[in-house]
């Protein structure tokens, strides 16, 4: 760090020409980050061919100011989408997040209620909670192409993995429906009292079924395969909704009355443990690959992080009013949560707070974001990387053995692509370069940035 930056972290009330304690925090901070950054090109500077350190910086920092000015008109196309069911219109509005716009509004099923993109990105499920059908929509041409009847007030849905199966909550008719993902028709149906929201264990074993029966709350335990009850754990009030941390054993639970999320270990299927938060919390969920857990809380109208070894809330952003529900960007930098309270979605970058705010419909509940697996990647027969905005996007992408994956440099400052495995990369990549590696051998495979290691990325590649 400079000596002026030191100055400015010891001695802000010193700093004469500044109004106020808070402006003089805010130019610390904007210093602060242009320091690091500048900071964090000069380490790499001794590795580039270059002569003059000054003149470097003055021409990086123009690029990376370029950079984070391009990146919020929406420097690259086909971002990812957003799917929010408006409960008091019946429709669909689809949210493009890097755009912060609907780019459209379609009708659906009447109250729509719970929302999934299957896996791969082709189809969203969302129930009509005031009807007795969920309506399926094919998100190349964003309408409704498919209808599913499974009875009375259908409400939350869930995907078992392998995305062949959705299974459904249909509360009037006391019943989880197993819907057959290809003929869009129930396949099985199992009997569970008033079930509200359904998680599914990571390894497809089980689902968790919030039922919401009077006088006997409990999560009920659904064994997939058999398609029968397995198991009870009672509950003293109404649970809302439920969802398992990326182990595939903790559970996080909300229940309504209750300023706080439960915890159960599903080893021994008992509440061991849970998290304060601000009056009622809606869903918490532990998102693959974040270091912090994320509770929506309604009353406060705020999104809560907290340490899921700590089960303690150490962070909270405001977003609209009485939020709903949240979903994460498949590059895991943005949450987007649905603001019941004011029809709005807020899109938040997790890692300064900042936020846009997107108008929708009536009464935005649910929200889904689409993410894009292997399958569709083949069936585009390429599978691209953009490094835009200081991150690679998708930051984890997916892909068969014996594809490629491609990187290109969207960005106005210089990266690269530098694999934990070894293998040759591409150590300075120019605005506008790109680079292919073919994979192989499924794995995982770990990269970051050459120039910015904090850059993270990874490429899945599946077994063909
Ligand atoms: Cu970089």
């Amino acid at each position: 760090m400079t000596l002026q930056t030191l100055f400015l972290f010891q001695s802000p009330a010193k700093r004469t020409g500044i109004d106020s304690k808070r402006e003089c925090e805010q130019r610390e901070s904007r210093h602060a980050e242009t320091t690091i950054v500048l900071w964090s090109l000069r380490m790499q500077l001794p590795s580039l061919p270059f002569p003059r350190t000054s003149t470097i910086l003055r021409g990086l920092c123009a690029l990376c100011v370029a950079a984070f000015a391009s990146a919020t008109v929406g420097a690259w196309a086909a971002g990812p989408k957003a799917y929010v069911g408006n409960f008091k219109d019946s429709t669909v509005s689809v949210v493009d997040i890097d755009q912060g716009q609907v780019s459209a509004t379609l009708p659906v099923a009447a109250g729509p209620d719970g929302m999934v993109v299957t896996p791969g990105g082709a189809s969203v499920f969302v129930s009509g909670s005031s009807a007795s059908s969920i309506s399926v929509i094919d998100t190349a041409t964003d309408r409704v192409s498919r209808t599913v009847e499974v009875g009375s007030g259908p409400q939350g849905l869930a995907v078992v993995p392998g995305g062949k199966t959705v299974l459904a909550a249909v509360n009037g008719a006391d019943l989880v429906a197993f819907i057959d993902v290809a003929s869009a028709s129930v396949a099985a149906t199992v009997p569970v009292p008033k079930p509200h929201t359904i998680a599914v264990r990571p390894d497809g074993t089980q689902a968790y079924v919030a039922s919401q029966e009077p006088g006997k709350f409990s999560v009920v335990i659904v064994d997939l395969a058999a398609r029968k009850v397995v198991g009870t754990i009672a509950l003293d009030k109404p649970p809302r909704d439920l969802e398992f941390g990326p182990d595939g054993k903790t559970l996080y639970l909300t229940l309504a009355g209750l300023a706080a999320v439960q915890v159960i270990d599903s080893a021994a299927n008992r509440i061991v443990g849970q998290i304060p938060t601000g009056v009622s919390p809606h869903v918490a969920q532990v998102f693959a690959g974040q270091a912090r857990g994320v509770a929506v809380v309604q009353g406060p109208g705020e999104v809560e992080f907290f340490d899921p070894a700590t089960n303690t809330v150490d962070r909270k952003i405001a977003v609209g009013k009485q939020p709903h529900w949240l979903d994460i960007t498949p590059e895991g930098r943005r949450l987007v949560v649905s603001n019941e309270g004011d029809n709005t979605v807020s899109i938040v970058d997790i890692a300064s707070g900042q936020m846009r705010t997107v108008a929708v419909g009536n009464a935005p509940r649910k929200i889904a974001v689409q993410h894009v697996s292997a399958a569709d990647h083949a069936a585009k027969g390429a599978a691209r990387v953009s490094i835009a905005n200081f991150a690679f996007m998708p930051a984890e992408i997916a892909v068969a053995a014996g594809q490629s994956v491609n990187w290109r440099n969207d960005d106005g400052a210089p990266h690269g692509v530098q694999f934990k495995d070894g293998a040759t990369g591409a150590p300075l990549m120019l605005p506008k370069a790109d680079f292919s590696r073919k994979f192989d051998k499924p794995g995982s495979y770990d990269y970051v940035c050459s120039v910015h290691p904090y850059m993270t990325g990874r490429v899945v590649v599946e077994a063909p």
